[in-house]
């Protein structure tokens, strides 16, 4: 059997494709504009699996697109500032920027070679000057707006790293990047004030909950945390006299139950207030506090651990008087730093009252429940209060809480108030590898915007060895950098020696593909419109809270500066899933990695990408120890031998051609474009399987290779291959007669009429007997069967001059005529 040569395939249209650089996007262009953005790498090595899979599933909308008629970008960049590449050139001994070019330049290769259709002509580095230069424009920018400040609190700190970390890079405990347990550091670090934001972020998931993934809309909204309920003041008797605090409830209907208060161990107030007696007891605890993370303190499964601090609180509508504690779970940061503690019915209170013997009181008698202070399990549920003053009967819990709220209102003690889980976003490193932080420090004017005009702060270069994270940033060692002129008074002042997140430098590169090239501007406002909010986003889920959190922020902020007219960047998007091995992730210490280059090399790219495209729906893992990229060279063979035994010419009247043939042909046109549109991408492989397979039977039965309908059925195998196997259907496309290339020769044209289905058989009785049997498509009307029944001359014959007195209709099977 005739096969093709991968290798010589692949060579000859590298060199054509390159020729033509077909893909390049026109800001000109009078075509409807789409974008299809695929989340850029961090260039910490050459493109893995991983890559592949994304690419290749991107890669089938954005020829799609283009082969539908629309103007489309398809960017590429690196995401080159930050951890990931740092700390692979610290461990490979190189410079960052040495280390990510070169890494950058191979990557760029591989994914030509992979036949990606990206727009090269737009692609940048975040650690391009030029590029950085706007990063830290918009961070002053963001500066000016009172949206970047700096606050001295207990930050997340990677002890490996040796960096702070935002909220958003712990996971559960740990360094997002390197897996070491996070602990608590008090530094004064920049933050970015997305807090601001919250309820609009929280708002646009409402509409993006139609077009993104479940998963990422519901970790935004968990991330985000709004809850309602109140602040209510509590008066403290401290040794230093009487103040009011607050304290943040869910539950203000639950306020009779308090019987303690707790105020973080780690927040300024606990210093504050805490008896002169008991100041040694609080500072030997927070000892231990530092070394525990947030999610282990709010973990209800761990031990309570807490400082009586020898003074006491008056509740604002019993008028009872509480003894107030310190524990670490309580955080600092969250509502006010301070609780009041309703053990009954709030678990994590219960298990601190039980460890300290404080007193628990019902104040929800729910029926069927124990009693909390003897079962050990706070009560929850809907029932009636209790102990409760003005409560007391009542079994409504929205009344409840409005009761109390109102009550608040009234005395001066409280209101209704909102709390978000969102923190404000800790964006400074002590890092070198990333943008510096256009701030100078000045003993006499303070903290002073770095002028405009002398953007970029470039980072000075410093040597490998002096890189290695140390606590503090590498950029302070580089004396002749860091020491400057103040801006505004001239005098001797210090730059800001921390570099900025990484996912500041992600949160606005989507708009910098739209014009690259500005050098007066980070983007040309007018293009930014024209092309975006991009139609897709191509990413991993890992990113739910982060970068696609961010970006929406930065997107908002940018609206707000008049710089955009829209507020969401991303319409739509798909997460893909990962490719594993042997079940497991791929990993050096399991030994289960695959390497992609020799996958391409054995298999050729068409294979390895359908193969990837073919594994199942684009969200679920793939594991590459049960695929075939044997299986899908084979067919992408067979495919291409079609091209080859078609032997009608080139433009041939198709309309003569065989009908069924040509109605399969239509169908899967049909239905491929929704397939695609739905990101059921295999699905649409496998129906191109089916037409490869039914044209290769009408061309060994009676159909023959010369029928029209068998060069009509290779042509749209060719087109929608187009989509996942470039090289293979290029190779089909000049077998079929055509000039290159077939990536935008547009869709196959499909006619309507061949894809109304077949006829169903109507039957129609005249007094209880069949009379006729009628073809009719299998969506006539019930008028048109009636009509069509009526107008019989079987019928006609049946009916015999009566008078019709009913029709019954059952399109399309049944017409029943009483006469
Ligand atoms: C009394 C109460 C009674 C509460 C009850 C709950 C149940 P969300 O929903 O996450 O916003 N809380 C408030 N500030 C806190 C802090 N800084 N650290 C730890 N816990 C804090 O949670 C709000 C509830 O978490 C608040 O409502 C408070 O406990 C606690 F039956 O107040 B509640």
């Amino acid at each position: 059997r005739a096969t093709y040569d991968i290798a010589a395939t692949e060579t000859k249209w590298q060199q054509v494709w390159g020729e033509l650089d077909q893909f390049r996007a026109d800001d000109a262009s009078p075509r409807e504009k789409r974008y299809a953005l695929t989340m850029f790498p961090y260039p910490s090595g050459d493109l893995h699996m991983g890559h592949a899979e994304v690419f290749a599933l991107h890669d089938v909308v954005a020829r799609y697109w283009w082969q539908r008629g629309y103007e489309v970008l398809n960017p590429m960049g690196f995401d080159s500032f930050g951890l990931p590449a740092e700390n692979a050139a610290i461990r490979n001994d190189e410079h960052p920027d040495t280390y990510t070019r070169a890494n950058i330049a191979k990557s760029i290769e591989s994914c030509r070679k992979y036949a990606a259709s990206f727009d090269w002509s737009r692609t940048f580095n975040t650690s391009d000057p030029e590029y950085y230069r706007w990063t830290q424009w918009l961070f002053l920018k963001f500066y000016e707006r009172g949206l970047a400040y700096r606050k001295n609190s207990p930050v997340n700190w990677c002890p490996n790293d040796q960096t702070v970390l935002a909220n958003e890079q712990v996971v559960n405990g740990a360094c997002e990047r390197c897996g070491a347990e996070v602990t608590k550091k008090e530094l004064t670090q920049w933050y970015f004030k997305i807090t601001d934001y919250a309820q609009e972020l929280l708002d646009g998931l409402d509409d993006l909950e139609k077009t993104w993934p479940d998963r990422v809309v519901t970790a935004q909204r968990n991330w985000i945390g709004r809850s309602e309920g109140a602040h209510v003041s509590f008066t403290l008797h401290t040794a230093a006299g009487e103040r009011d605090i607050d304290v943040y409830t869910t539950r203000p209907d639950t306020l009779y139950g308090a019987t303690f208060m707790v105020v973080a161990a780690d927040a300024a107030l606990a210093a504050n207030i805490v008896h002169p007696d008991r100041t040694q007891a609080l500072e030997d605890y927070l000892v231990e506090v530092r070394k525990a993370s947030d999610i282990d303190r709010l973990s209800t499964e761990r031990p309570k651990t807490g400082v009586d601090l020898g003074i006491t609180a008056t509740n604002p509508v019993s008028g009872e008087e509480i003894p107030v504690w310190a524990s670490d779970y309580v955080l600092a940061d969250y509502g006010t730093g301070a609780i009041m503690a309703v053990p009954a019915h709030d678990q994590r209170d219960l298990d601190f009252a039980r460890a300290m013997g404080l007193p628990v009181r019902t104040v929800i008698d729910v029926p069927g429940q124990d009693d909390p202070s003897e079962s050990g399990v706070a009560t929850s549920g809907d029932g009636t209060y209790v102990n409760s003053g003005p409560l007391d009967g009542l079994r409504d819990k929205a009344s409840g809480i409005r009761t109390i709220i109102e009550r608040l209102e009234a005395e001066g003690r409280g209101s209704g108030a909102v709390n978000f889980r969102l923190r404000d976003w800790l964006l400074s490193r002590q890092r070198y590898w990333g943008a510096p932080i256009p701030i100078i420090h000045c003993p006499v004017d303070g903290e002073v915007p770095v002028p405009e005009d002398q953007l970029p702060v470039t980072l000075p270069v410093l040597k490998g060895a002096d890189l290695k994270p140390k606590g503090t940033s590498p950029l302070g060692g580089a004396t002749e950098w860091v020491e400057v002129e103040c801006p505004t008074c001239g005098g001797p002042a210090r730059r800001d020696t921390d570099t900025m997140d990484t996912f500041v430098d992600s949160s606005w590169y989507m708009f910098r593909y739209c014009s690259p090239h500005e050098d007066d501007r980070p983007f040309d406002s007018d293009l930014v419109n024209a092309w975006m909010p991009s139609q897709l986003y191509v990413g991993g889920v890992e990113h739910a809270v982060l970068h696609l959190l961010y970006g929406r922020f930065f997107t908002k902020v940018l609206n707000d500066m008049g710089l955009v007219d829209f507020r969401e960047p991303w319409s739509a998007q798909l997460n893909q899933g990962f490719v594993i091995n042997q079940g497991k992730k791929m990993s050096k210490s399991l030994g289960n990695g695959v390497n992609l280059g020799e996958q391409l090399s054995a298999f050729g790219v068409d294979a390895v990408r359908l193969t990837l495209v073919f594994a199942g729906p684009p969200e679920d893992d793939i594991d590459w120890a049960n695929m075939s990229p044997e299986g899908s060279l084979r067919f992408l063979q067979r495919a291409w031998r079609l091209s080859g035994d078609v032997t009608s010419e080139p433009g041939v009247d198709v309309t003569t051609g065989d009908e069924a043939l040509r109605r399969t042909t239509a169908r899967t046109v049909h239905d491929a474009a929704e397939l695609v549109e739905t990101y059921r991408f295999n699905v649409m492989v496998a129906r191109v399987m089916e037409l490869v397979n039914a044209t290769r039977k009408a061309i060994d039965s009676g159909v023959g290779a010369a029928d029209p309908a068998v060069r009509e059925a290779a042509e749209a195998v060719t087109i929608l291959l187009s989509l996942v196997a470039p090289y293979t259907a290029e190779e089909m496309w000049e077998r079929l007669g055509h000039e290159p290339t077939v990536a935008r020769v547009g869709w196959p044209e499909v006619d309507e009429a061949l894809l109304v289905e077949e006829t169903v058989t109507a039957v129609v009785q005249v007094k209880g007997k069949v009379r006729a049997r009628l073809e009719v498509s299998p969506d006539v009307s019930d008028a048109d069967l009636e009509a069509a029944a009526l107008a019989d001359a079987g019928v006609q014959r049946a009916i015999d001059g009566a008078q019709v007195r009913k029709v019954i209709v059952r399109a399309p099977k049944l017409v029943n005529i009483v006469v």
